[in-house]
């Protein structure tokens, strides 16, 4: 039964794509949909480096770095060691495998390859089966503000700056005139649940929702969020920092108030149990149960909660309490 069911992930970075891979093999290779941010991505030494495809097509293809949850397994850092000998820039760690796929990412694209058929083209040879779809072939960047008045591109915040800046708001340059990739609008209307994975809800899952025709699209399905926020804190990464640092208590009642406009329902931790309450009050099901994935297990065991949980919330329609 799960093997015929359509799927669309929207993912960021590590944690996103530990669930979409939980649910890849949840659903015994019966291909999902990832639709994936690009806010983050940055051109560095004249490549295209698209860091959340990264990781969710490494994580898919088994190739992930376990231990810092980026690039990848088995890394060697020859060249890296070359350029900082060379003087080069090297706030950005490249690693020599992580090289290969941004050398080849970006010969396809200068090649007139759009993103999205670089990123087809690049999942087919690391024999990834789901399809991975940006979030758009248009230039997207992120950039974050901070209290002093300036701001600074994601990967200098999260990067350069370890995320130690106090933010006061985000822009995501061109996403205006930025249009879903091609497929993704149509993923949406076929699929039977969307699930938004445990990413970074304003910087990893909004750029994606800001999207035109994607929130009027969600709108119309049953979707379901992983809680990215445990306890008030996150696994990893400048979440509850960042709901903090825009006014808000950072929990998984804030990601069900980001998210209320289309949400169905959400999957919070076991030490999220007190705001299920609340999480009702606002018209979203909460699903309390274990959200840490340590294991691949823990990975398919959360994936084939969350799909169970959206599906009989599927089959009751939209409209719950
Ligand atoms: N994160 C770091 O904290 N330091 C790095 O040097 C770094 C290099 C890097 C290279 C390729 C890649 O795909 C990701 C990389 N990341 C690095 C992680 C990246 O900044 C984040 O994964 C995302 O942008 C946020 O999810």
């Amino acid at each position: 039964m799960a093997e015929s069911l359509k799927i669309v992930a929207l993912a960021g970075g590590v944690g996103g794509a530990k669930l979409a891979d939980g649910i890849s093999r949840y659903l015994n290779n019966s291909p999902i949909t990832v639709v994936v941010n690009t806010g983050d991505d940055l051109e560095l030494f004249g490549l295209h480096i698209s860091p959340d495809l990264d990781t969710v097509c490494y994580t898919l293809a088994g190739l992930a770095n376990p231990s810092c949850g980026w690039g990848r397994v088995d890394e060697t850092w020859q060249v890296y060691e070359e350029l900082q000998k060379l003087g080069a820039p090297d706030w950005f760690h490249l690693g020599d495998k992580d090289l290969a796929l941004h050398l080849e990412r970006t010969h396809l694209i200068q090649s007139g390859q759009s993103l999205s058929e670089a990123t087809r083209i690049l999942c087919i040879r690391l024999g990834i089966k789901d399809r991975v779809i940006p979030m758009t072939d248009q230039m997207v960047r992120t950039l974050v503000f901070t209290q002093d008045g300036s701001h600074l591109s994601f990967q200098e915040y999260f990067v350069k700056e370890q995320c130690e800046p106090v933010i006061t708001g985000f822009e995501f340059k061109g996403i205006r005139s930025a249009k879903p990739a091609d497929g993704i609008l149509q993923a949406i209307e076929e699929a039977h649940l969307v699930i938004l994975c445990p990413s970074n809800p304003w910087v990893s899952i909004d750029p994606i929702l800001l999207l035109k025709g994607i929130r009027p699209s969600l709108q119309k399905k049953c979707v379901i969020a992983v809680s990215p926020i445990i306890g008030g804190k996150t696994i990893k990464g400048p979440a509850a920092k960042m709901f903090r640092e825009m006014g808000e208590i950072p929990g998984s009642l804030a990601v069900a108030e980001h998210y209320k406009d289309f949400l169905t329902g959400i999957v919070i931790d076991h030490q999220d149990v007190g705001e299920t309450g609340s999480i009702i009050d606002r018209g979203i099901i909460p699903l309390v149960t274990n959200t840490i994935m340590r294991t691949i297990e823990d990975r398919i065991q959360l994936a084939k909660e969350t799909i169970n949980f959206g599906m009989q919330l599927a089959r009751k329609g939209k409209n719950l309490v």
